[in-house]
């Protein structure tokens, strides 16, 4: 049994797909980040940089950070959806260390900033959209993020590039990516991830 630590965003979506594509036994534990739960105590010992998602093996009392670590973890442990380990790395790399980053600002200075700054959203705009030309190409030539296979790397990529809508991105300019959104989109533990996180 696992408990998950999520709120309703890409980085918490992601887990919850994880755990449904698996099969895996979880329960889930709503961080309000509104109300300033990750600053909790009990919530830093597992999750030291005061981020959702976070994971604990109830058997074993492990609790794992950052959700592509969690995502590598939790492919190892069942042998399922990381195939070429070295391929899934480095889209995860790449999804961790820019595309959360950069459509996270996008988002910030789109919605929640208090005054509009036109510098930050022509670059973070730049940024968004060359990440989802990287994206494009690879979907260009490759079926799925890390090759032939449905991996914890598309987990990972989709429920940030699904956000399309609120980032201002319009997915007729990145046809792989539209088309890759819709056949994730109809996956049948997609679809359970998602409701669950709606009542979350
Ligand atoms: N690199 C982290 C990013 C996690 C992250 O940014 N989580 C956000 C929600 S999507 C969060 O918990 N924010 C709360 C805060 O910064 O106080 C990961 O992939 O797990």
């Amino acid at each position: 049994m696992y408990t998950a630590y999520v709120a309703d965003t890409p980085n918490g979506r992601k887990l919850i797909i994880a755990l449904e594509e698996l099969g895996l036994d979880y329960r889930v534990r709503h961080v309000d980040l509104g109300a300033g739960e990750q600053f909790a105590p009990e919530f830093l010992q597992i999750s030291p940089n005061n981020k959702i998602p976070a994971l604990v093996d109830e058997r074993t009392g492990q609790g794992l950070f950052e959700s592509c670590a969690i995502l590598v973890h939790l492919g190892r442990v069942t042998g399922k959806l990381i195939a070429d380990e070295d391929v899934v790395l480095q889209w995860l790399f790449l999804q961790a260390a820019s595309v959360g980053p950069m459509l996270g600002q996008l988002w910030w200075f789109r919605h929640a900033a208090p005054e509009r700054n036109q510098m930050a959203l022509d670059r973070y705009m730049r940024e968004t959209q060359r990440l989802y030309g990287v994206v494009e190409r690879r979907l260009a030539v490759s079926a799925w993020i890390a090759g032939d296979a449905y991996t914890i790397a598309d987990i990972a990529f989709y429920p940030w590039l699904a956000t399309y809508d609120e980032l201002g991105i319009a997915p007729r300019d990145y046809s792989h990516v539209d088309a890759w959104l819709r056949r994730i989109a109809e996956r049948p533990a997609v679809a359970r991830a998602q409701s669950k996180m709606r009542k979350v």
